[in-house]
């Protein structure tokens, strides 16, 4: 298949992410831009993850002797630069031709954790190589066959990788009709997946999904976590219920997203759902948060909301295709400064004060 996308590398001028998302436009083609930026149906659960923000309110915090606040923060037993990770997302080839190799190497030069989708369009060992050290995950989209998982399982050891993140919320592809309207198919080979998924070129996001195990359990927690031996994070919850879930099948943490607004559109925002979860959890394994984050004030509010991080998809995208492993790096310091000044204005030196901060609910018209 003949795809041409980006090849950009160093630094990229930009004011924020919202900017950065119109200026990728410009250089990614349409049908794969349309898949990274799109969502599910009528995009209202897209587009409720930003503006639920809204719905809390950070009170600013005067005479609280703060200065140059900390960002870095302990997470998972790594030391991070700020409390924000790489979440996993397929294909990074369609932003910018270095792929997963150039945003592994901006996520490990910020200092952040890297999680590796199974949709990667490069393979394990070099994203490996490319982080240089930095620490390693591997999101899972399961296979039908145990024996095809347990191979994929022993090489993401054979890495030293960290963790494993079970996606949950996606064992069929949403309704993306943008993808449908642009007669989008995938340009690019998926290699971590080859065994189940040899032939991705030209194929539908639903074929993609399709080749994937829809129906998922709390066993396959329990059989990653005994034959990985790594903690299992389960993506996707978004209620006590599914947290009770997850948890009783042995989960080492519970990543709450509703997947970018890319699979059950209906649903609530992620940041909404974040409280009853952070409820439920009730500080027994860590919650990292994503779906909407733009700035970082959302990031300050997902933590005061319990969660202990945030991931990062389509903002490392925009910065990956503009600028290559410089311009995902930037995409993090930006938020990361823009975190920094949220912590000021707010009275928060430190993550662990930010922890204890109440947001006030919204009186006014969310609909801002
Ligand atoms: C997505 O398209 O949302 C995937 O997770 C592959």
């Amino acid at each position: 298949m003949d795809f041409k996308t980006s090849n950009a590398e160093g630094p990229v001028d930009f004011i924020n992410v919202d900017d950065l998302e119109k200026m990728a436009q410009k250089v990614v083609p349409k049908g794969a831009f349309g898949y990274i930026a799109s969502g599910a149906g009528d995009t209202f659960t897209l587009h409720e993850n930003f503006r639920s923000f809204n719905h809390k309110l950070i009170v600013p915090h005067t005479l609280m002797d703060v200065e140059e606040p900390e960002t870095k923060t302990t997470f998972a037993g790594e030391e991070l630069t700020a409390p924000m990770i790489m979440a996993p997302v397929a294909a990074h080839k369609l932003a910018n031709e270095q792929g997963e190799v150039a945003s592994a190497k901006g996520v490990a030069d910020f200092g952040s954790i890297y999680t590796v989708s199974s949709y990667s369009s490069v393979d394990l060992p070099e994203v490996t190589q490319a982080l240089n050290g930095a620490p390693e995950w591997f999101q899972f989209y399961f296979s039908k066959d145990n024996g095809i998982n347990r191979h994929i399982m022993d090489r993401v050891k054979e890495q030293g990788i960290k963790a494993i993140v079970l996606t949950a919320d996606a064992m069929v592809g949403g309704n993306r009709e943008t993808d449908a309207r642009n007669g989008f198919t995938f340009p690019v080979t998926l290699p971590i997946v080859q065994e189940y998924l040899p032939d991705s070129v030209g194929k539908t996001m639903d074929y993609v999904y399709k080749s994937a195990k829809q129906k998922l359990s709390t066993k396959d927690v329990e059989f990653i976590a005994e034959y990985s031996g790594l903690p299992v994070y389960v993506k996707g919850p978004q209620s006590k219920e599914d947290v009770d879930r997850a948890l009783s099948a042995g989960a080492a943490g519970i990543w709450v997203s509703n997947h970018g607004g890319r699979q059950l559109d209906g649903g609530p925002a992620a940041f909404d759902s974040l409280q009853e979860v952070a409820k439920a959890v009730d500080h027994r394994v860590p919650v990292i948060f994503d779906s909407g984050i733009r700035r970082g004030q959302h990031i300050f509010k997902a933590i005061a909301s319990g969660a202990d991080v945030v991931a990062l998809g389509r903002p490392a995208i925009y910065g990956l295709a503009l600028g290559g492993s410089v311009g995902v790096k930037q995409v993090f310091e930006k938020l990361q400064a823009e975190l920094k000044l949220v912590m000021q204005l707010a009275g928060t030196q430190t993550v662990e004060d930010i922890k204890h901060f109440e947001l006030r609910d919204n009186p006014y018209d969310p609909a801002f």
